[in-house]
């Protein structure tokens, strides 16, 4: 029985792609969800996965498989109903699991055979049970997995091509920002993989570099804090030999223990949800978590800093409280954090959170024909209609942000403050210029942006 796991591409996600600038090698990521559901698929099945993202093979030129299990979020979900269109028409049956089948069910119920939702690990063998014997049912629920169940990664079916291997320790995030689709899809509930999984796993990755994808590395409460510490400990004791970036919460800065054996497991950088310059825009999004015990942001990004540790800092343009000057105001705010690197990314209703009922109730979903516009669900396209900054606004926002804080004399000061506190001067110039190159990329995509905008407003005019 041949099964294909395919990770499909999006077109838009060429803002980022490597051939317009080849530091993007640096952002292709391994498609982690098909090497976990490799590892949870019988030997009987021969397993090829496909990640469109490093070029798209001719499937026609392939062997023709038994099934096939398309992944996809949200804004690659069109280019994997075309994937799955054209094995349809070979007969090939065709499963769709992940967060974009699992939050618009119905809508892709219609465009494949049969769907997953939630966690794959306590279904996808039933599925495929009953895939051998031509009895797929349409839809399927894995829920939430036990963390005993997470299987070792197929780390060995995807060698070559990437910077980073990928793994992952915890799911799931009490935290339930307004705008992000994690507890929505994962729960509240902060799951932890048993530890001595997690250092297997490491040990069978190849490349040195890791990206660790949890959403929240360390947790929120003592106890998560605790098994973090701990599984800091086995993995230094196991001598991994490996550098690994992760997201946190801010909270990673509070603990110098905790940071100290980060650092001696391999942690080389972290990526902070900041989110807002003010409490008021972080009240907003619900994440009241980073105002607790009156934090001084730029001593807790120093503290993990002096741990040479790398922060990369995230900010969100468009909230109801961000009016005309917020991207100049997030390039200040993210200079006097002192964060390495700056990632903003444009407020957009993802289906299934918070703000996306809060959004679809007030009307403020602009580009709402779908399935076409989730292509511009990138969250790098405005897509929503905002309170005090209309389209040409909040795009000049994001360029003058970026401009700002990638501007040559502030890279400059940074690698020069990086070089000073003997951190990683050159990691740090890298990064900035990779993301200073990707200025010219972002720019040209908005021009087809605003005019695929114009022509969709017209066409509800006109009808
Ligand atoms: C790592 C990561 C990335 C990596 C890419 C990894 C990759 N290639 O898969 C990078 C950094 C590139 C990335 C980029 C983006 N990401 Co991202 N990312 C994640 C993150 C943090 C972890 C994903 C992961 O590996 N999880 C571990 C695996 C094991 O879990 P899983 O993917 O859920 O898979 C399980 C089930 O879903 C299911 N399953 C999944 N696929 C399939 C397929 C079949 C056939 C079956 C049966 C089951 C199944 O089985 C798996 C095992 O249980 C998630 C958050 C999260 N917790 O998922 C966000 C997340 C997926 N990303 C998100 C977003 C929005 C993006 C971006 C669009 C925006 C951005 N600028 O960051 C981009 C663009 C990507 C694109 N191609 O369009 C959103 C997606 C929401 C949505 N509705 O689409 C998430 C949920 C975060 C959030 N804040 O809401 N991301
Ligand atoms: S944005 Fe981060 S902290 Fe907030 S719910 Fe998502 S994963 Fe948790």
């Amino acid at each position: 029985m041949r099964l294909y796991l395919i990770n499909p591409s999006n077109p838009l996600v060429s803002i980022v792609k490597v051939k317009g600038n080849r530091w993007n090698r640096y952002r292709v990521w391994k498609p982690l969800n098909l090497m976990v559901l490799a590892g949870l698929t019988p030997p009987e099945w021969e397993i090829a996965i496909v990640d469109e993202n490093l070029g798209v093979p001719d499937y026609q030129a392939m062997p023709r498989p038994d099934l096939v299990g398309v992944t996809a979020f949200t804004s690659q979900s069109n280019r994997a109903c075309e994937v799955a269109s054209h094995f349809r028409n070979l007969g090939v049956p065709v499963v769709m699991g992940g967060i974009h089948a699992t939050m618009c069910l119905d809508e892709v119920t219609e465009r494949v055979d049969s769907v997953v939702t939630g966690e794959a690990e306590g279904i996808w063998p039933h599925v495929l049970e009953d895939a051998r014997h031509h009895s797929l049912k349409r839809r399927y629920d894995g829920g939430l997995a036990e963390m005993n169940d997470v299987p070792l990664a197929r780390h060995d079916l995807l060698a070559a091509g990437y910077a980073f291997g990928a793994i992952q320790t915890t799911r799931g995030c009490p935290l339930n920002c307004s705008f992000c689709s994690v507890t929505a899809f994962n729960g509240a509930k902060y799951r932890q993989r048993p530890i001595a999984d997690v250092v297997r796993e490491f040990q069978s990755i190849r490349e040195k570099h890791v990206l660790v994808v949890d959403d929240n590395l360390i947790g929120t409460r003592p106890e998560h804090i605790a098994r973090a510490k701990d599984m800091f400990r086995a993995m230094a004791q196991a001598k991994l030999r490996k550098k690994w970036i992760a997201q946190a919460t801010i909270n990673f800065a509070d603990d110098e223990e905790l940071l100290a054996l980060a650092a001696k497991a391999g942690c080389s950088g972290v990526f902070i949800g900041f989110e807002s310059p003010t409490p008021e825009g972080l009240l907003e999004v619900g994440k009241k978590f980073n105002l607790l015990k009156g934090r001084d942001f730029r001593a807790s990004v120093r503290r993990i800093q002096r741990h040479n540790i790398l922060v990369g800092g995230s900010f969100i343009i468009g909230l109801d409280i961000d009016e005309p000057g917020i991207g100049k105001r997030i390039a200040e705010v993210a200079s006097q954090y002192g964060v390495d690197s700056l990632n903003v990314l444009f407020l957009t209703p993802l289906p299934g959170t918070r703000l996306w009922d809060q959004m679809t109730s007030q009307g403020h979903i602009a580009l709402d024909t779908f399935p076409e516009d989730w292509k511009y669900y990138t969250l790098t396209f405005p897509v929503a209609q905002y309170k005090h900054l209309s389209l040409d606004g909040i795009l000049q926002e994001m360029i003058s942000c970026d401009r700002d804080f990638y501007s040559m004399s502030r890279i400059l000061r940074r690698v020069w403050s990086n070089l000073w506190q003997y951190r990683k001067p050159l990691i740090a110039l890298v990064g900035n210029l990779s993301y200073r190159s990707n200025l010219r990329l972002n720019c040209k995509a908005y021009v087809d942006f605003k005019r695929y905008w114009a022509n969709r407003h017209n066409c509800i005019k006109q009808s």
